[in-house]
């Protein structure tokens, strides 16, 4: 059975690691298919659109995600590549591991990954807006890099709009 794994929070040394390839033998592992059911487990209890192995304390390159969008169901990538980015926009963003908080960070307005599912098949995830913001979120985790970094005007989720972007951070802000 999944389980609601932790959260790490800012701080923590895994958040700033550039996390592991994973080996696609492993893909099939019942412990790495665990690991990817508690990260829906764990994400939609938060709840949130997006969550990376890292911020569960794994270091590997792996993310899943679920925007809430009927033409995009819930998706796990493993070992992603940039295959398009286009268009600069600016966006207000937050995350699980910085809760509470919001911060406008310039983003691709469209922009794709390709890379492994859970059942080691060749994919590739590309969209716009929320889509493409959560795909870039998560593939900085990846790479030890936290949107506050690159954000400006970082600041307490204050309205409706900001709590929803902060998402878990809202309840615990309180
Ligand atoms: O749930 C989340 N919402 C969100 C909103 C705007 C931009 C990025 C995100 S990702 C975040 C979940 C999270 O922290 N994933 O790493
Ligand atoms: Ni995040």
């Amino acid at each position: 059975m999944p389980y609601i794994r932790e959260i790490v929070e800012d701080g923590h040394p895994t958040l700033r690691k550039v996390a592991k390839k994973v080996d696609p033998k492993e893909i099939l592992d019942p412990l790495f298919q665990q690991l990817i059911d508690d990260m829906f487990e764990t994400m939609y209890d938060a709840p949130g659109v997006g969550l990376a192995a890292p911020q569960v304390g794994v270091s590997k390159r792996l993310f899943v995600m679920d925007i809430q969008d009927d033409d995009h169901p819930p998706a796990v990538m493993i070992n992603p590549k940039i295959e398009l980015a286009e268009e600069e926009v600016e966006m207000t963003e937050g995350c699980l591991s910085v809760p509470g908080k919001v911060g406008e960070i310039t983003r691709f307005r469209r922009f794709g990954l390709s890379g492994l599912d859970r059942n080691g098949e060749k994919i590739r995830i590309e969209g716009e807006d929320l889509l493409a913001q959560c795909l870039q979120h998560e593939l900085d985790h990846l790479n030890g890099v936290l949107y506050i970094d690159n954000a400006r005007n970082i600041r307490p989720a204050a309205t409706e709009e900001e709590r929803e972007i902060a998402q878990a951070a809202s309840a615990e802000a309180s």
